[in-house]
């Protein structure tokens, strides 16, 4: 089997990928080791920056985000019992769009059908030093091998690909703490999002609907989920987000609950011959910022860019500067992310100077324009303008 570019990996940035080199008349063939079922239902993010959305539209998979998508202005800070709105509009003339990862996932693999291969195993990439890279894979026991120009590994932070850099450098930073995720059958509380700091930890509100409230409590790293029964889930949130003025937590049915850890890595370089690394396969961030799957949509349009001027002119400079462009956005995003990380969390081993610190980023944040515009710029999204990088 051949194609132009081989893909591993459906989740945001493997779908993304290939629908937005499908628009410039590049074929593509992705594999993924789950099955569609588990990708349309797995629960993770639900943040889209201003830029994301108009890539999804622009790429022709935004109907359905046009029409269910929420779209937020601002969002709400939270501490000593007080709320402190940033209005994102007013400080950048942006806002976000909530809409759950996994629909953005549906309507991509509703495009992409023709080219997805589900339930893959064993994939091994071969000759990526050469222009006639190979991926073998199994597929429902039989073995099978795609030739391709290229190969991109989107396969996530758990994937395969990365193994195949010669001598990656990782740079990261543990946390000790991570988020106990909820999703419960009851209206949000609040039309915006909450980012609460308490001295019990934090709290985060969000929605996925209507109907359906998405909930994160700060919780150290290792928790079991089991250790975390409803009604406790349920008074550490009413304790985290309580206000002075009365604010109401809706109660209802939890229909979701898991830990996620909290790390930030980093791997360079992002590519060895043909192969490139997009998304969580080559970056993650704590999930406090919201950009895990928005830079993986910004790695993916670099990599269209490039590849679409391979096909068109034969060359290669775009893609020999993807590292570089990408890790670019990928820092300030990993800054951004362990800024609003290290702000709202409470880590006892800062101790007390940690705890002043954080709250003085609060107060600052929540009195001072140019910091809320900072906050507002980067929630929103930075720019994809090369320029504006190279400043
Ligand atoms: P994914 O989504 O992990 O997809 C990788 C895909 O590759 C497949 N795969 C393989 N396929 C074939 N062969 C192999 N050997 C393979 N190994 C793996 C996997 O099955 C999978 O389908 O990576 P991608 O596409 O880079 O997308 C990244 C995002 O999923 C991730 O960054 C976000 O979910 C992070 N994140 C958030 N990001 C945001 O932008 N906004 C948010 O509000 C936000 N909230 C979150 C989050 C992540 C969370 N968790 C659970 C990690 C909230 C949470 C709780
Ligand atoms: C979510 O709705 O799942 C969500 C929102 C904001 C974040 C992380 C996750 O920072």
């Amino acid at each position: 089997m051949r194609t132009q570019v081989a893909i591993v990996g459906a989740g945001p940035a493997g779908l993304t990928l290939s629908q937005l080199l499908h628009r410039q008349g590049i074929e593509s063939v992705v594999l993924e080791a789950r099955d569609r079922d588990y990708l349309e239902h797995r629960v993770r993010a639900g943040v889209l920056e201003h830029g994301t959305v108009e890539t999804l539209c622009e790429a022709g998979v935004g109907d359905r985000l046009a029409g269910q998508g929420m779209r937020h202005g601002g969002t709400e800070l939270r501490f000593d019992r007080r709320r402190h709105r940033i209005d994102f509009e007013e400080l950048t003339g942006r806002g976000i769009t909530v809409y759950g990862q996994q629909e953005v996932v549906k309507d991509l693999i509703a495009a992409r059908l023709a080219d997805v291969r589900f339930e893959v195993a064993d994939v091994e990439l071969r000759d990526l030093d050469t222009d006639r890279p190979r991926i073998r894979y199994r597929q429902h026991g039989e073995q099978h091998e795609l030739t391709a120009d290229l190969v991109v590994g989107a396969d996530g932070f758990h994937g395969v690909c990365r193994g195949y850099l010669p001598s990656p450098t990782a740079t990261e930073r543990g946390y000790d703490y991570a988020w106990l995720g909820i999703l419960a059958e009851a209206p949000p509380s609040s039309a915006e999002l909450i980012y609460a700091r308490h001295d019990r930890g934090f709290a985060l509100h969000s929605m996925r609907s209507p109907t359906v409230t998405r909930m994160y409590l700060q919780v150290p790293a290792g928790t079991d989920p089991a250790d975390w029964p409803d009604d406790r889930v349920w008074a550490e949130l009413h304790t985290r987000l309580a206000t002075d003025d009365g604010f109401a937590l809706a109660e209802g049915p939890l229909l979701d609950k898991g830990v996620t850890e909290m790390r930030s890595v980093v791997i360079s370089p992002l590519q060895h011959g043909r192969l490139f690394l997009a998304g969580d396969a080559a970056h993650i961030v704590p999930p406090t910022g919201a950009k895990g799957l928005n830079l993986a949509v910004a790695d993916v349009r670099l990599l269209s860019y490039a590849i679409g001027e391979f096909y068109a002119t034969g060359g290669q400079d775009s893609l020999a500067r993807y590292t570089e462009d990408a890790l670019r956005r990928v820092w300030l995003a990993t800054h951004f992310s362990w800024w609003m990380t290290t702000m709202l969390h409470v880590d006892p081993a800062a101790g007390e100077f940690g705890h002043r610190l954080a709250r003085a980023q609060l107060d600052y944040a929540t009195s001072s324009t140019a910091m809320a515009t900072a906050l507002a710029e980067n929630y929103t999204g930075l720019p994809y303008d090369r320029d504006w990088f190279y400043r």
